[in-house]
């Protein structure tokens, strides 16, 4: 393998979820998962699993007040130890009963300022994790026409995420994150990637866009956005997910591999850029799964999510970059497109055992978990704990 090829995959990192270990399921049920992570320090545990078994996925996103923990110096300890570290913090307006009507743009300032509150906590615990993002979904919207007034709640946004973004430190970054749908049912505040857009271009440069990959409409060309925002120095992560229908949160590259590969794509076209802007925004995209694993063992899932990842991403390295370029400046069309078709049909199995060769990894991540017995013994110590991961078990559970 060349020694850019081997030093982009082994530069090349994933950031896990805390939620994604935990159970999880639909509005119809969560199936508890034997060994199931309880706490924030089980969900170090089986992140730290799937880093030994890939050494591309050393950063865990948490979720607050799901991760929430009295000393986030000992949290920050607890991840070192095991060679992860605190990645994304992710607030969570969408729970509290208070809720009902939008955090931020609810018609009721009082409402608005708890949230804000919140955010501006959730800057605080950045400060303590030394994490750079702060991660915004918000579950703001309405269910019916005339519930309430949609400039109104633009506005409102926009307010609330700009009292945030000049709360945060230098080096840091929040992370807008956009959805068609869900929960609310006739509009969603942050509806599309140019409502999130538009809100970074006005609140500061702190702001950036992040593109959640289920949170489109069926057929939106996402690599298309992707290619825009980083051309316009506004793209700051993913969520990376598949979808067959909605927000259907099943493991990246399981329904459309060749998406993947061509978001792929343009990130590798954007950090070989000869526009700085690109170049710099697509060398400091992070890459976080979001992802919620209702039937699946949840280690193997998320590994199997970080290996889809590496495997789309070594596709996306072998375009032959001079010849794609050649036949679209002559406009031939299927030599171009066959230039893409010939990277994504390689089989890089190859490679990347050479590359684990490499880095003193087992050749077969996923065999290697089965064998390893890992998931036996934490359900062993564990047991099986109804209810969602997203919620702290009473008794705190230290591993
Ligand atoms: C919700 O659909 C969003 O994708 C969230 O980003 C995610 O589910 C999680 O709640 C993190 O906030
Ligand atoms: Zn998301
Ligand atoms: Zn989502």
């Amino acid at each position: 393998m060349n020694a850019d090829l081997l030093s982009a995959l082994q530069a090349q990192r994933i950031e896990t979820p805390s939620w994604g270990y935990g159970n999880s399921g639909t509005r119809f049920k969560t199936f508890a998962a034997a060994g199931a992570a309880r706490t924030i320090w089980e969900k170090l545990d089986d992140a730290a699993e799937v880093q030994r078994l890939t050494g591309i996925a050393p950063g865990v996103a948490i979720h607050i007040p799901w991760d929430a923990v009295d000393d986030y110096g000992e949290l920050k300890k607890y991840a070192s130890e095991r060679g992860l570290t605190i990645g994304a913090i992710n607030p969570n307006v969408f729970q509290d009963e208070e809720y009902r009507l939008g955090s931020v743009t609810n018609p009721e300032e009082a409402v608005r300022e708890q949230a804000i509150a919140h955010l501006l906590d959730c800057v605080e615990v950045m400060k303590q994790t030394g994490s750079r993002d702060l991660s915004l979904w918000f579950a703001d919207g309405t269910n019916y026409a005339g519930q309430d007034d949609l400039r109104s709640r633009k506005r409102r946004m926009r307010t609330g995420l700009k009292r945030v973004h000049d709360a945060l430190p230098s080096g840091t970054r929040m992370l807008v994150e956009y959805k068609l749908f869900e929960p609310a049912f006739y509009a969603t505040d942050l509806f599309d990637w140019g409502a999130s857009y538009s809100h970074c271009l006005a609140i500061g440069d702190k702001a950036q866009v992040l593109v959640d990959l289920g949170h489109h409409a069926q057929g939106v060309n996402i690599e298309q956005i992707v290619a825009f925002l980083l051309d316009e120095g506004r793209l700051g992560g993913f969520h990376f997910n598949a979808r067959r229908y909605g927000d259907d949160d099943l493991i990246v590259g399981t329904s459309n591999p060749f998406e993947l590969f061509c978001i792929y794509a343009e990130l590798v076209y954007g950090a070989n850029s000869a526009d700085d802007l690109t170049k710099q925004t697509a060398q400091n995209v992070s890459y976080m799964i979001d992802q919620s694993h209702n039937i699946e063992p949840k280690v193997e899932a998320m590994l199997q999510s970080v290996l889809n990842c590496q495997e789309s991403y070594a596709k996306a390295l072998l375009i032959d970059r001079d010849l794609l370029q050649e036949a679209q400046s002559k406009g031939d069309v299927l030599a171009a497109h066959r230039v893409m078709m010939d990277a994504f049909k390689t089989d890089v199995r190859p490679l990347l055992t050479e590359l684990r060769a490499e880095m003193g990894l087992k050749s077969e991540p996923i065999q290697a978990h089965r064998q390893s017995g890992y998931q036996e013994k934490v359900a062993r110590e564990r047991g099986t704990q109804t209810g969602g991961g997203g919620y702290p078990v009473k008794e705190k559970v230290r591993s």
